[in-house]
Parts: structure tokens; sequence; C-alpha cells
């Protein structure tokens, strides 16, 4: 054999490994979690909508960031999308050109489009032409200081700290699929431990065994116990045995987490009334706090699901995240009008710092500050 068909053969032979471990690689990614089988999964969530569940596993879906300190963002730095997208395309409109009858208009079309929804847009542009003589109304700083006050005025809701003497306070986390809630929990199950709080988790979206160790790496990060369930638990069992678990230990709070569902899926909202039902057998009283987490990316879409979620349950209060992630957070002001809930924490960022209480005045005075 030449030494041209050794080198030949050589590099075939280097090719052929490269693609067995590339399709190796492929079909691993699909390979559902140890001790699964995607197919029972499927099958006892049958009439859950198959869909809406994944029994395989992927690194991907353990969505937790790096744990390495970063300096804490500001709220102004975490709204920067909106700012430059809403407030930017506001100051374009009111000081852009001189201010005539198009105005009113032109502002509504802004609102709607940033997601504050034309209801919540009609309410503050009748009240700035109620407010405002024809005189103000055509002074662009008069017409940007009202539209804060009012915007203000809707978004202003005193929401009391969440009590934590309920000997432990449950808190039920729900929402649709990847709206943040397990990031969220983890955040808030950092917070309070570092405020010297006892916390227990429940890993109660016992869909996916991601799900249970993405929960398990915020829980260890927070230095909190989490309580898990046997692959594909039943979830109310595993949070009945964690409130059991947080009593014992006489926990401060307890926070479940539960899957993700579509907010259209009749069944998967009823196994919610379900686990608050568990949840109350387990300690008299709780849920105290049902916390439906909402993206604030998806705009107008997270009014719908706030609407169907509460039908199916009592919710008490919102969380709003990826606030960072888009120039929609007018929706924030669509909220607190048309839903009547409180929003009590906002996220802005993926860290665990980058939870914070929503405070109206604080949100819209980073919202308008001039930059
Ligand atoms: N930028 C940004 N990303 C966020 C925020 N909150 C959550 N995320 C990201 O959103 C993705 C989904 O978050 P999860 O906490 O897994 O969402 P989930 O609702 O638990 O999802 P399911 O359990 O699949 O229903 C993750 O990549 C998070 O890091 C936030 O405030 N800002
Ligand atoms: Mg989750």
């Amino acid at each position: 054999m030449d030494i041209g068909t050794l080198i030949f053969a050589g590099g075939g032979l280097i090719f052929l490994v490269f693609v067995a471990l590339f399709i190796r690689k492929q079909t691993q990614r699909r390979l559902p979690a140890p001790g699964v089988d995607p197919e029972k999964v499927l099958a006892d969530h049958a009439g859950k909508d198959s869909a809406d569940l994944d029994p395989f596993r992927d690194e991907a879906d353990v969505p937790v960031p790096p744990a390495e300190a970063a300096p804490k963002q500001s709220l102004s730095a975490g709204l920067a999308k909106t700012k430059t997208g809403f407030m930017a395309k506001l100051n374009a409109v009111i000081f852009g050109r001189g201010l005539d009858e198009g105005l009113v208009d032109e502002l509504e079309a802004l609102l709607v489009t940033s997601d504050i929804g034309i209801r919540t847009a009609e309410k503050l542009l009748e009240g700035l032409k109620q407010d405002l003589s024809k005189q103000e109304l055509k002074d662009p700083a008069a017409v940007k200081k009202r539209l804060e006050e009012k915007i203000r005025g809707i978004v202003a809701q005193k929401v009391a700290p969440l009590a934590l003497d309920k000997g432990p306070t449950v808190l039920m986390v729900i929402g649709v699929n990847g709206v943040g809630k397990t990031t969220t929990i983890g955040k808030l199950a950092a917070r309070y431990t570092q405020e010297g709080k006892k916390v227990v988790l429940a890993a109660g979206d016992t869909f996916r065994a991601a799900a249970v160790q993405q929960l398990e790496i915020w829980g260890e990060r927070a230095g909190c116990v989490v309580v898990k369930g046997p692959n594909e638990a039943d979830p109310a069992s595993v949070i009945f045995e964690a409130i059991q678990k947080a009593k014992a230990e006489k926990a401060d709070l307890c926070i479940c987490d539960t899957a993700g569902r579509l907010h259209t899926k009749v069944n998967l909202m009823e196994e919610l009334k379900k686990l608050k039902r568990v949840m109350n057998k387990a300690h008299e009283g709780a849920p105290h706090e049902v916390l439906l987490v909402l993206d604030a990316t998806t705009g107008q879409n997270a009014i719908t699901q706030a609407r169907q979620f509460k039908e199916a349950v009592e919710v008490s209060s919102l969380a709003l995240t990826k606030l960072d992630g888009t120039a929609k957070g007018g929706v924030v002001v669509a909220i607190c009008d048309e839903l009547g809930l409180p929003v009590r924490y906002i996220g802005i960022g993926e860290k665990v710092d980058d939870l914070r209480d929503f405070n109206a005045d604080e949100f819209v005075g980073a919202l308008f500050e001039e930059t």
C-alpha cells in the first residue's frame, strides 16, 4: 500500500469516527431522563394533553444562570429596553413636532403598541384631555408630566409584604410553561434565606426530571431544603410531604413549584384546584398566597393568561418576569388597570439578585427618568 492510499484511508476513518460521534450526540439529546419511560409519562398524563408535557431531558432544560457574584443591576438598567423603546418614542411624539389635534391619536397609537392596551390607553388619554387645558395640552413637558402622574395613579397599589407568620407560610407558584416560575422561586429562596428565614422548596413539577434538578440547584445555592419525589411522582404527594416537612422543621416559608400549564387546558387547570385542596389538608389555610407568574415579553397575552388562571384558582398576587428582555414594560400598566391583582414581584434578569419587590413609585420613576 503506498503512502497516498494510507493517508486517504486514515482520513476516511477519522471522518467516519466524527460522523458516528455526531450521530451519537444527537440521539443522546433525545434520550429520556434515567428511569423515565417517555411512553409511560405520556400515557399517565393522557387527557392532560401530552403535547404540553416533555418527558425528554436535555441539558438546555435546566436553565440556571451561573452562580458567580455580579454587581446588582439597577431597576433603571433592568428596564432599559422599555425605556429606549416606549419612552424614547413617547418623547419623540410629544416633543418631536408641533403639538396639534393629531397628538392625542399618535399618543394613543403609541400607548397601544407599547402594550398598555386599548382600554387603558383610552382611559389615560381621556384623563389627559380632562385635566389639561387646551393651552397645557400644547406644552410637551406638561403633557408628559401629567401622563406620568396618570400612570403612577394606575399602578399605585399597596401590597403588604409576604406575611411569614403562618407557621409556615405556604406560597404556591403557578403559570404557563417557561414564564419563570422556578427561577423566581430560586430567587425568592435565596432572598428569604439571606434574611435569616427558614425556607423549604417543594419540587411540584414532577413531569420533567430536569425541572426537579433545576429547583435543586437553586435550593442548594440558597442553602435550603428541597423536597422531591421519585420520577413521575404525583405532584400533590410531593407538595403534601414538603408542607409536612416545613411544619416539622418549623420553617417560615414553603414555596411550591408547579408544572407549567397552558391556561387553555381545562384539565390541567383543574389539577391546580386539587393541589390547592391538598395543601390545605397538609396545613390548614394553605396556600396562604397563590403567586401567578407572567412573562412580560408576551405583552397582552399575559393578561389573557391571568384571566384564565384567576377563573381556575384564587390568585393572590403576580410576579412579572423578563422585564429586562422587552420593550413591552407598559404591560405592567395594563395589568394593574385590568386585572385587579397586585404585582408583588418583578423580574429584571436571570440572576439571583434580579428580582425586585414591585414598587409603583420606583417603577414609574425609573421609566420616566431622563437619561
Ligand atoms: N431575562 C430574564 N430571564 C428570565 C427571568 N426570569 C426567568 N428567566 C429565564 O426564563 C427561562 C425559563 O425560566 P423557568 O424558571 O425555567 O420557567 P418556568 O416557568 O419554571 O418553566 P417551566 O417549568 O418549563 O414551566 C429561564 O431561562 C430563565 O433563566 C427574568 O426576569 N429575566
Ligand atoms: Mg419550572
